[in-house]
């Protein structure tokens, strides 16, 4: 609550738009680790958890296979973050599974998140895949769901599981043989961290 409040003046501060930007400014006041902040890394604790979270598609089917399906995840990623007010500390999109680190004022909003995402991804690429690919089409009833149901979260509480996280989620796609590095993975958040570039989603270190 408190801290929500601190966030809400932060935001007046900084200007409206700035959720991000006072995101950041939170996480390098907490670095810092002054005393007077140490009240609100326990709300942080508390209340504030990232979370690590994974979905597949129906029966880990390559339906992100194309280049353009891995777009349409991240589009509306971008999309989610932008409506929901969260923040994405990284991210990656494999033909068959995404993982992303999640990070929201309010916990309860994840569960609205992921679906809005997962429902989102699931009518685009289905139309998506009619359109484009006559296997898909062929192999697939109507009624067939795209993403297996539900959603894995783990919560992270630490740094340290953090940047663990973001390490398994930038290897996902060198440890499916798919490129020799991480940062030739164009559907990630490894870019962003390795080379400061621009991946189309909104990304900002919490931690
Ligand atoms: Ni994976």
């Amino acid at each position: 609550m408190i801290f929500r409040r601190r966030l809400s003046i932060r935001s007046g501060v900084f200007g409206k738009s700035s959720v991000l930007r006072s995101n950041k400014r939170i996480a390098a006041l907490l670095r810092r680790g002054s005393n007077a902040l140490m009240a609100k890394r326990r709300i942080y604790d508390e209340e504030l958890h990232a979370q690590f979270v994974t979905f597949s598609c129906y029966r880990r089917r390559r339906l992100l296979d194309h280049p353009h399906s891995r777009q349409v995840v991240m589009a509306l990623l971008a999309d989610g973050l932008n409506s929901h007010g969260g923040t994405c500390c990284g991210f990656v999109v494999m033909p068959d599974h995404v993982h992303a680190i999640l990070w929201f004022t309010e916990t309860a909003r994840l569960g609205r998140f992921m679906q809005t995402w997962k429902s989102r991804a699931s009518r685009q690429l289905k139309r998506f895949l009619r359109g484009q690919m006559r296997e898909y089409a062929k192999s697939t009833e109507r009624k067939q769901p795209f993403w297996q149901p539900k959603y894995y979260a783990i919560n992270l509480y630490t740094q340290k599981k953090a940047k663990e996280k973001l390490d398994y989620i930038h290897l996902n796609p060198v440890r499916g043989g798919l490129v020799r590095q991480a940062c030739d993975w164009r559907w990630s958040s490894a870019r962003y961290y390795e080379q400061g570039r621009s991946v189309g989603v909104p990304l900002g270190w919490v931690f």
